[in-house]
Order: C-alpha cells, then sequence, then structure tokens
C-alpha cells in the first residue's frame, strides 16, 4: 500500500508538468509588431489574423532554436544555419497536417511530406553564419536540411524542398 503511494509525488509531478506544457502551447499568438516574414495557414489551430498565423521575425526567434552546420550547393564551405525547425513551428501552430505545400516570394511552390517536420531534419533558417541574410541572400527564410548528415538530403528531392525566401505555408489535412 505505502509502496503504491510512494509513486504518487512522482505522477503528480509528470501531470503538472504534461499540463504546464499543454498550457503553453494554448496561450494565444501574439501580433507581429515588426515585419511579417512568414504566413502559415490551412489545417492549424492557432491563428492571429483571421485564418492565418503570422510571424516577425522576433515571433520566430521566440521559438525553440535549432541549427547545424552543413556544405550546401549553393554556397562555398561550411555553413552554420540557425532558425527554428519546421516540426516546432508547427506544433506550435497546432498543426495537424501530413504534408504542406511551401512559397517563396518568387512564387516557387513544393509540397513537404511530414517526415520532414521530424527533429535532425527541415530547418527554417533565419540566420547563416550568425548574421541574418537578406532577400538577395536567399533570405530573410530559406528552408533547410542537414545535407551533410544523409545521403538522402544530398538528392534532387531535398534540394527542391530547400526553398528560400519562404515566405508562406499552406498545411494540409
Ligand atoms: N525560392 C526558390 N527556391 C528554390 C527554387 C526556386 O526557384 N525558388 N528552386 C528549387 C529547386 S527545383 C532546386 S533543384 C534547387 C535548385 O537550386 P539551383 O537553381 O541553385 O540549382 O532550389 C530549390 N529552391
Ligand atoms: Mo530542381
Amino acid at each position: 500500500m505505502i509502496r503504491k503511494f510512494a509513486y504518487l509525488p512522482c505522477v503528480c509531478g509528470v501531470l503538472f508538468a504534461a499540463f504546464s506544457a499543454s498550457s503553453a502551447i494554448s496561450e494565444p499568438l501574439p501580433i507581429p509588431d515588426g515585419d511579417v516574414v512568414l504566413i502559415v495557414e490551412g489545417n492549424i489551430e492557432k491563428t492571429n489574423k483571421g485564418d492565418f498565423a503570422e510571424f516577425d521575425l522576433a515571433m520566430l526567434r521566440s521559438l525553440d532554436s535549432a541549427g547545424f552546420e552543413t556544405e550546401t550547393i549553393w554556397t562555398e564551405g561550411l555553413q552554420q544555419f540557425a532558425g527554428v525547425e519546421l516540426g516546432t513551428l508547427l506544433t506550435h501552430v497546432g498543426s495537424k497536417g501530413v504534408s504542406l505545400s511551401a512559397y517563396a516570394a518568387n512564387e516557387y511552390l513544393i509540397d513537404i511530406p511530414a517526415e520532414d517536420f521530424e527533429s535532425g531534419a527541415a530547418l527554417i533558417a533565419y540566420e547563416r553564419n550568425g548574421a541574418p541574410m537578406s532577400v538577395r541572400d536567399k533570405g530573410p527564410l530559406w528552408l533547410v536540411y542537414p545535407y551533410d548528415k544523409a545521403v538522402r538530403f544530398r538528392s534532387e528531392v531535398y534540394y527542391a524542398r530547400s526553398i528560400w525566401q519562404l515566405d508562406r505555408i499552406e498545411v494540409h489535412r
């Protein structure tokens, strides 16, 4: 009996942690102060403007950041990327989608499947080599993959998903 209840505080702690995490997720999205750099729409639960979730750079920077070093076919030498993982962003807007379409400022568009939402795959980079990227320099947002980490990322399929000047994501049902 006593032994059984000895686990109770532990269980409560876990439940409390789970509750805190879910209440953080249920907080409303703030309204961006700065220029909107990314719009997420479609199959999402959290919005801040009509059916859209708009982000400025500060809002993206406030999410859990990630990054990696890799070479790319578009750059010279080892590059350092920092940003927010695509999966992290989707979780933040309450996405339940299985795939999405990503759009660039130049009307380029590519479909991205759910396998890329896993940690260690697609990164929405907002910094390259410690500095923000200008529009001329494939910024301000460039969807990149850790090409050096796995051969599958060094393929035409992933190069085509490496959309620069990313400005809109439409999550499918
Ligand atoms: N914004 C944007 N991103 C893009 C593209 C594009 O036209 N615009 N082309 C894609 C495709 S199809 C591939 S294969 C690679 C091509 O890069 P390259 O044109 O430098 O060879 O970038 C991808 N990312
Ligand atoms: Mo391509």
